[in-house]
Protein backbone atom coordinates (compact mmCIF):
# COMPACT_ATOMS: atom_id res chain seq x y z
CA UNK A 1 0.00 0.00 0.00
CA UNK A 2 1.01 3.16 -0.89
CA UNK A 3 2.63 5.12 2.22
CA UNK A 4 2.28 8.81 2.62
CA UNK A 5 4.65 10.78 5.10
CA UNK A 6 2.85 12.28 8.01
CA UNK A 7 5.63 14.43 9.46
CA UNK A 8 6.45 16.59 6.80
CA UNK A 9 10.40 15.50 6.29
CA UNK A 10 12.56 17.93 3.87
CA UNK A 11 14.44 16.07 1.28
CA UNK A 12 17.45 16.55 3.03
CA UNK A 13 16.98 15.08 6.22
CA UNK A 14 15.28 12.02 4.53
CA UNK A 15 18.28 11.43 2.16
CA UNK A 16 20.61 11.76 4.93
CA UNK A 17 18.25 9.34 6.63
CA UNK A 18 18.15 6.58 3.79
CA UNK A 19 20.70 7.57 1.14
CA UNK A 20 24.91 6.92 1.40
CA UNK A 21 26.30 10.17 1.73
CA UNK A 22 27.97 10.56 -1.72
CA UNK A 23 24.65 10.03 -3.46
CA UNK A 24 22.40 11.90 -1.41
CA UNK A 25 24.81 14.83 -2.61
CA UNK A 26 24.16 14.13 -6.36
CA UNK A 27 19.93 13.57 -6.10
CA UNK A 28 20.53 17.16 -3.81
CA UNK A 29 22.03 18.67 -6.89
CA UNK A 30 20.43 16.82 -8.99
CA UNK A 31 16.95 18.65 -6.74
CA UNK A 32 18.58 21.85 -6.61
CA UNK A 33 19.17 22.27 -10.22
CA UNK A 34 15.27 20.94 -10.87
CA UNK A 35 13.91 24.06 -8.54
CA UNK A 36 16.22 26.76 -11.11
CA UNK A 37 14.18 24.46 -14.18
CA UNK A 38 10.76 24.98 -12.34
CA UNK A 39 11.28 28.72 -11.20
CA UNK A 40 12.04 29.26 -14.90
CA UNK A 41 9.32 27.19 -16.21
CA UNK A 42 6.79 28.72 -14.32
CA UNK A 43 7.49 32.32 -15.48
CA UNK A 44 6.13 31.40 -18.86
CA UNK A 45 6.67 33.32 -21.82
CA UNK A 46 7.70 35.87 -19.28
CA UNK A 47 10.62 34.60 -18.81
CA UNK A 48 11.12 34.46 -22.98
CA UNK A 49 10.03 31.92 -25.58
CA UNK A 50 11.02 28.86 -24.08
CA UNK A 51 9.59 26.66 -26.72
CA UNK A 52 11.59 28.40 -29.49
CA UNK A 53 13.53 26.55 -31.70
CA UNK A 54 17.09 27.39 -31.46
CA UNK A 55 18.34 24.64 -33.92
CA UNK A 56 18.81 20.85 -34.37
CA UNK A 57 20.32 18.78 -31.48
CA UNK A 58 22.68 16.38 -32.66
CA UNK A 59 20.09 13.73 -33.68
CA UNK A 60 18.24 16.04 -35.99
CA UNK A 61 15.69 16.95 -34.01
CA UNK A 62 14.48 20.39 -33.10
CA UNK A 63 16.16 21.69 -29.95
CA UNK A 64 14.43 24.21 -27.70
CA UNK A 65 15.30 26.96 -25.85
CA UNK A 66 14.21 25.37 -22.74
CA UNK A 67 15.69 22.26 -23.33
CA UNK A 68 19.37 23.82 -23.54
CA UNK A 69 18.29 25.78 -20.37
CA UNK A 70 18.02 22.48 -18.26
CA UNK A 71 20.62 20.86 -19.97
CA UNK A 72 23.07 23.64 -18.76
CA UNK A 73 21.23 23.84 -15.06
CA UNK A 74 21.63 19.97 -14.35
CA UNK A 75 24.91 19.95 -15.47
CA UNK A 76 26.20 23.07 -13.88
CA UNK A 77 24.96 21.88 -10.47
CA UNK A 78 26.49 18.38 -10.86
CA UNK A 79 29.85 20.09 -11.12
CA UNK A 80 31.64 19.68 -7.49
CA UNK A 81 28.93 16.64 -6.58
CA UNK A 82 30.95 14.15 -7.20
CA UNK A 83 29.69 13.21 -10.58
CA UNK A 84 32.45 11.99 -13.23
CA UNK A 85 30.63 12.60 -16.47
CA UNK A 86 27.55 13.04 -17.41
CA UNK A 87 25.65 11.94 -21.03
CA UNK A 88 22.60 14.40 -21.84
CA UNK A 89 20.38 13.88 -24.66
CA UNK A 90 21.13 17.11 -25.49
CA UNK A 91 24.84 16.58 -25.86
CA UNK A 92 25.78 14.07 -28.54
CA UNK A 93 29.12 13.32 -26.15
CA UNK A 94 29.24 12.70 -22.98
CA UNK A 95 30.66 15.25 -20.10
CA UNK A 96 33.52 14.94 -18.12
CA UNK A 97 33.07 16.81 -14.24
CA UNK A 98 35.07 16.18 -11.35
CA UNK A 99 37.96 14.06 -12.36
CA UNK A 100 37.93 12.05 -8.97
CA UNK A 101 34.24 11.72 -8.45
CA UNK A 102 32.97 8.45 -8.33
CA UNK A 103 29.39 8.42 -9.91
CA UNK A 104 28.22 8.77 -13.56
CA UNK A 105 24.57 10.48 -14.34
CA UNK A 106 22.53 9.97 -17.87
CA UNK A 107 19.88 12.83 -18.22
CA UNK A 108 16.91 13.90 -19.82
CA UNK A 109 17.10 17.71 -19.14
CA UNK A 110 13.46 18.43 -20.51
CA UNK A 111 11.05 15.54 -21.28
CA UNK A 112 8.14 16.78 -23.46
CA UNK A 113 9.61 19.45 -24.80
CA UNK A 114 6.71 19.67 -27.61
CA UNK A 115 4.35 20.48 -24.83
CA UNK A 116 6.35 23.33 -23.29
CA UNK A 117 4.04 26.25 -24.97
CA UNK A 118 0.91 24.33 -24.09
CA UNK A 119 1.55 24.30 -20.23
CA UNK A 120 1.03 20.75 -20.06
CA UNK A 121 3.44 18.69 -17.48
CA UNK A 122 6.98 18.05 -18.70
CA UNK A 123 10.08 17.29 -16.98
CA UNK A 124 13.84 15.68 -16.28
CA UNK A 125 14.31 12.13 -16.04
CA UNK A 126 18.09 10.57 -14.32
CA UNK A 127 19.84 7.66 -13.94
CA UNK A 128 22.57 7.66 -11.39
CA UNK A 129 25.69 4.60 -12.07
CA UNK A 130 28.83 3.98 -10.48
CA UNK A 131 31.81 5.13 -12.34
CA UNK A 132 34.01 2.58 -12.84
CA UNK A 133 38.30 3.08 -12.52
CA UNK A 134 40.09 4.85 -15.27
CA UNK A 135 40.25 7.58 -17.93
CA UNK A 136 36.76 8.77 -18.69
CA UNK A 137 35.56 7.09 -21.89
CA UNK A 138 31.61 6.75 -23.23
CA UNK A 139 32.07 2.88 -22.80
CA UNK A 140 31.91 3.84 -19.01
CA UNK A 141 28.18 4.52 -19.44
CA UNK A 142 27.26 1.51 -21.28
CA UNK A 143 25.95 -0.60 -17.90
CA UNK A 144 22.38 -2.43 -17.93
CA UNK A 145 19.47 -1.19 -15.63
CA UNK A 146 20.24 -3.24 -12.76
CA UNK A 147 23.28 -2.14 -11.73
CA UNK A 148 21.39 2.03 -11.49
CA UNK A 149 21.94 3.40 -7.81
CA UNK A 150 19.46 5.99 -8.22
CA UNK A 151 17.37 6.84 -10.63
CA UNK A 152 14.38 9.53 -10.77
CA UNK A 153 11.87 12.09 -12.10
CA UNK A 154 11.28 15.83 -11.43
CA UNK A 155 7.14 15.89 -12.91
CA UNK A 156 6.95 20.33 -13.47
CA UNK A 157 3.14 20.33 -13.53
CA UNK A 158 0.45 21.75 -11.83
CA UNK A 159 2.80 21.47 -8.55
CA UNK A 160 6.30 19.74 -8.90
CA UNK A 161 7.12 16.81 -7.75
CA UNK A 162 10.14 14.52 -7.03
CA UNK A 163 9.60 10.83 -7.74
CA UNK A 164 12.97 9.01 -7.13
CA UNK A 165 14.78 5.54 -5.85
CA UNK A 166 17.78 4.34 -4.61
CA UNK A 167 16.58 0.88 -4.86
CA UNK A 168 14.43 0.21 -2.07
CA UNK A 169 11.01 1.50 -3.12
CA UNK A 170 9.98 4.87 -4.36
CA UNK A 171 9.54 7.69 -2.52
CA UNK A 172 7.82 11.60 -3.69
CA UNK A 173 9.03 14.74 -2.06
CA UNK A 174 7.06 17.90 -3.42
CA UNK A 175 8.47 21.11 -3.93
CA UNK A 176 6.69 23.71 -1.36
CA UNK A 177 6.84 27.09 -3.18
CA UNK A 178 6.30 28.84 -0.35
CA UNK A 179 10.31 28.40 0.58
CA UNK A 180 11.68 27.00 -2.01
CA UNK A 181 11.88 23.47 0.00
CA UNK A 182 10.97 19.42 -1.08
CA UNK A 183 9.66 17.79 1.50
CA UNK A 184 8.63 14.01 1.50
CA UNK A 185 5.08 13.59 0.68
CA UNK A 186 5.02 9.81 0.06
CA UNK A 187 7.60 7.43 1.95
CA UNK A 188 6.64 4.05 -0.37
CA UNK A 189 4.37 4.50 -3.63
CA UNK A 190 2.96 0.92 -4.32
CA UNK A 191 1.39 0.92 -8.23
CA UNK A 192 -2.06 -0.24 -8.14
CA UNK A 193 -2.43 -3.73 -10.62
CA UNK A 194 -5.94 -2.72 -10.90
CA UNK A 195 -6.70 -0.11 -13.57
CA UNK A 196 -8.40 -0.09 -17.19
CA UNK A 197 -5.84 2.73 -18.57
CA UNK A 198 -3.57 2.35 -21.79
CA UNK A 199 -1.57 4.60 -22.77
CA UNK A 200 0.20 4.38 -26.21
CA UNK A 201 0.31 7.27 -29.47
CA UNK A 202 -2.56 5.32 -31.69
CA UNK A 203 -1.70 7.99 -34.65
CA UNK A 204 0.68 5.17 -35.09
CA UNK A 205 -1.35 2.00 -35.18
CA UNK A 206 -0.66 1.49 -39.24
CA UNK A 207 2.88 1.01 -38.58
CA UNK A 208 2.89 -1.04 -35.11
CA UNK A 209 3.62 -4.81 -35.33
CA UNK A 210 1.46 -7.57 -35.32
CA UNK A 211 1.30 -8.02 -31.39
CA UNK A 212 1.12 -4.41 -30.50
CA UNK A 213 -1.91 -4.01 -33.21
CA UNK A 214 -3.61 -7.26 -31.78
CA UNK A 215 -2.68 -6.37 -28.34
CA UNK A 216 -4.62 -2.79 -28.13
CA UNK A 217 -7.84 -3.64 -30.59
CA UNK A 218 -8.46 -6.14 -28.09
CA UNK A 219 -8.68 -3.20 -25.61
CA UNK A 220 -10.49 -0.83 -27.26
CA UNK A 221 -13.47 -3.67 -28.60
CA UNK A 222 -13.74 -3.19 -24.82
CA UNK A 223 -17.12 -5.06 -23.80
CA UNK A 224 -17.26 -6.46 -27.18
CA UNK A 225 -14.37 -7.93 -27.58
CA UNK A 226 -12.28 -11.03 -26.05
CA UNK A 227 -11.69 -9.35 -23.19
CA UNK A 228 -15.10 -8.47 -22.24
CA UNK A 229 -14.49 -5.33 -20.32
CA UNK A 230 -14.32 -1.60 -21.08
CA UNK A 231 -10.96 0.51 -21.24
CA UNK A 232 -9.88 3.76 -21.32
CA UNK A 233 -6.91 5.57 -22.97
CA UNK A 234 -4.77 8.96 -21.58
CA UNK A 235 -2.29 10.21 -24.02
CA UNK A 236 -0.45 13.96 -22.42
CA UNK A 237 2.43 12.89 -25.09
CA UNK A 238 4.96 14.02 -22.34
CA UNK A 239 5.97 10.63 -20.93
CA UNK A 240 6.81 12.19 -17.88
CA UNK A 241 3.69 12.25 -17.25
CA UNK A 242 2.43 9.16 -18.29
CA UNK A 243 4.78 7.43 -16.19
CA UNK A 244 4.01 9.50 -13.16
CA UNK A 245 0.16 9.01 -13.76
CA UNK A 246 1.26 5.53 -13.97
CA UNK A 247 3.22 5.56 -10.93
CA UNK A 248 0.45 6.53 -9.10
CA UNK A 249 -2.64 4.93 -10.89
CA UNK A 250 -1.32 1.61 -12.55
CA UNK A 251 -2.46 1.01 -16.44
CA UNK A 252 -0.33 0.50 -18.82
CA UNK A 253 2.00 2.83 -21.31
CA UNK A 254 3.53 1.56 -24.60
CA UNK A 255 5.87 3.37 -26.63
CA UNK A 256 6.52 -0.08 -28.83
CA UNK A 257 9.29 -0.36 -32.24
CA UNK A 258 7.45 0.47 -35.49
CA UNK A 259 8.01 0.09 -39.29
CA UNK A 260 8.48 3.54 -39.75
CA UNK A 261 12.30 4.74 -40.56
CA UNK A 262 14.17 5.57 -37.32
CA UNK A 263 11.39 3.59 -35.06
CA UNK A 264 13.04 0.29 -35.32
CA UNK A 265 13.78 0.46 -31.49
CA UNK A 266 10.84 3.08 -30.51
CA UNK A 267 11.34 6.43 -29.75
CA UNK A 268 12.85 6.66 -26.46
CA UNK A 269 16.58 6.58 -25.00
CA UNK A 270 17.52 3.70 -23.14
CA UNK A 271 19.95 5.35 -20.90
CA UNK A 272 18.34 8.56 -19.39
CA UNK A 273 14.68 7.10 -20.25
CA UNK A 274 13.78 3.45 -20.33
CA UNK A 275 16.58 2.38 -18.14
CA UNK A 276 15.49 4.88 -15.01
CA UNK A 277 11.30 4.82 -16.13
CA UNK A 278 12.24 0.77 -15.44
CA UNK A 279 13.69 1.15 -12.08
CA UNK A 280 11.09 3.46 -10.64
CA UNK A 281 8.62 0.99 -12.09
CA UNK A 282 10.58 -1.88 -10.64
CA UNK A 283 10.49 -0.23 -7.39
CA UNK A 284 7.03 0.85 -7.17
CA UNK A 285 5.75 -3.09 -7.83
CA UNK A 286 5.20 -2.76 -11.91
CA UNK A 287 7.47 -3.84 -15.08
CA UNK A 288 9.11 -2.44 -17.76
CA UNK A 289 9.97 -4.45 -20.79
CA UNK A 290 11.01 -3.95 -24.53
CA UNK A 291 8.38 -6.77 -25.45
CA UNK A 292 10.36 -9.60 -25.23
CA UNK A 293 13.37 -8.67 -22.08
CA UNK A 294 13.01 -6.32 -19.10
CA UNK A 295 14.46 -3.33 -19.74
CA UNK A 296 16.83 -3.58 -17.00
CA UNK A 297 18.63 -6.76 -18.03
CA UNK A 298 19.20 -4.52 -21.47
CA UNK A 299 22.94 -3.92 -22.56
CA UNK A 300 23.27 -0.43 -24.18
CA UNK A 301 25.07 -0.30 -27.39
CA UNK A 302 25.70 2.78 -27.52
CA UNK A 303 24.99 6.70 -25.28
CA UNK A 304 22.27 7.46 -26.90
CA UNK A 305 20.77 3.76 -28.06
CA UNK A 306 16.91 3.97 -28.44
CA UNK A 307 14.52 0.90 -26.99
CA UNK A 308 11.02 0.17 -26.94
CA UNK A 309 9.15 0.73 -23.78
CA UNK A 310 6.25 -0.66 -22.19
CA UNK A 311 5.52 -0.40 -18.69
CA UNK A 312 3.20 -0.36 -16.29
CA UNK A 313 1.33 -2.86 -13.70
CA UNK A 314 2.77 -5.92 -13.79
CA UNK A 315 -0.17 -8.12 -14.81
CA UNK A 316 -0.75 -6.09 -18.06
CA UNK A 317 3.13 -5.69 -19.23
CA UNK A 318 2.86 -9.65 -18.42
CA UNK A 319 -0.10 -9.76 -20.88
CA UNK A 320 1.63 -7.78 -23.38
CA UNK A 321 4.79 -10.05 -23.05
CA UNK A 322 2.13 -12.80 -23.99
CA UNK A 323 1.45 -11.11 -27.31
CA UNK A 324 4.57 -10.99 -28.11
CA UNK A 325 6.11 -14.23 -26.33
CA UNK A 326 7.12 -16.80 -29.15
CA UNK A 327 3.49 -18.56 -30.08
CA UNK A 328 2.49 -15.04 -30.68
CA UNK A 329 4.84 -13.78 -32.60
CA UNK A 330 4.98 -16.71 -34.86
CA UNK A 331 0.70 -16.92 -35.03
CA UNK A 332 -0.28 -13.44 -35.19
CA UNK A 333 0.88 -12.45 -39.01
CA UNK A 334 -1.33 -14.94 -40.60
CA UNK A 335 -3.81 -14.61 -38.29
CA UNK A 336 -3.59 -11.61 -37.66
CA UNK A 337 -7.51 -9.71 -38.62
CA UNK A 338 -9.45 -13.26 -37.32
CA UNK A 339 -7.70 -12.48 -33.69
CA UNK A 340 -8.44 -15.20 -32.15
CA UNK A 341 -5.13 -15.54 -30.02
CA UNK A 342 -3.41 -14.27 -26.64
CA UNK A 343 -6.37 -13.58 -24.87
CA UNK A 344 -5.77 -14.98 -21.72
P1 LIG B 1 9.62 15.05 -26.57
O1 LIG B 1 10.31 14.58 -27.82
O2 LIG B 1 8.58 16.11 -26.81
O3 LIG B 1 10.58 15.44 -25.48
O4 LIG B 1 11.01 11.80 -24.95
C1 LIG B 1 10.38 11.94 -26.08
C2 LIG B 1 8.96 12.46 -26.05
O5 LIG B 1 8.79 13.84 -25.99
C3 LIG B 1 8.05 11.89 -24.96
O6 LIG B 1 7.99 12.66 -23.80
C4 LIG B 1 6.72 11.86 -25.64
O7 LIG B 1 5.77 11.01 -25.07
C5 LIG B 1 7.13 11.41 -27.00
O8 LIG B 1 8.41 11.97 -27.26
C6 LIG B 1 6.14 11.83 -28.03
O9 LIG B 1 6.49 11.23 -29.22
P2 LIG B 1 5.44 11.06 -30.41
O10 LIG B 1 5.13 12.43 -30.89
O11 LIG B 1 6.18 10.22 -31.41
O12 LIG B 1 4.25 10.36 -29.84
Amino acid sequence: MTVPSTVNEGLGAFLAATAPKDLARVLTALADASIEVASRIRRGPLGGALHADVGPDHDGVAQKALDVFADQAFIGALKGSGVRGVVSEEREDFVALDSDGTFLVAIDPLDGSSNIEANITIGTIFSVLDAPPGTLEAAHFLQRGTRQRAAGIFVYGPHIDFAFTIGHGVSVATLDPEDGVYRITTRRVEMPQASSVFSINAANARHWKAPVRSYIEDLVEGEEGPRGRNFNMRWVGSMIAEVYRTLLSGGVYLYPEDSREGYENGRLRLLYEASPVALLIEQSGGAAIDGYRPILTIEPESIHVRSPLIFGSKDKVERVARYYGDEGEARLPPLFGKRGLMRR
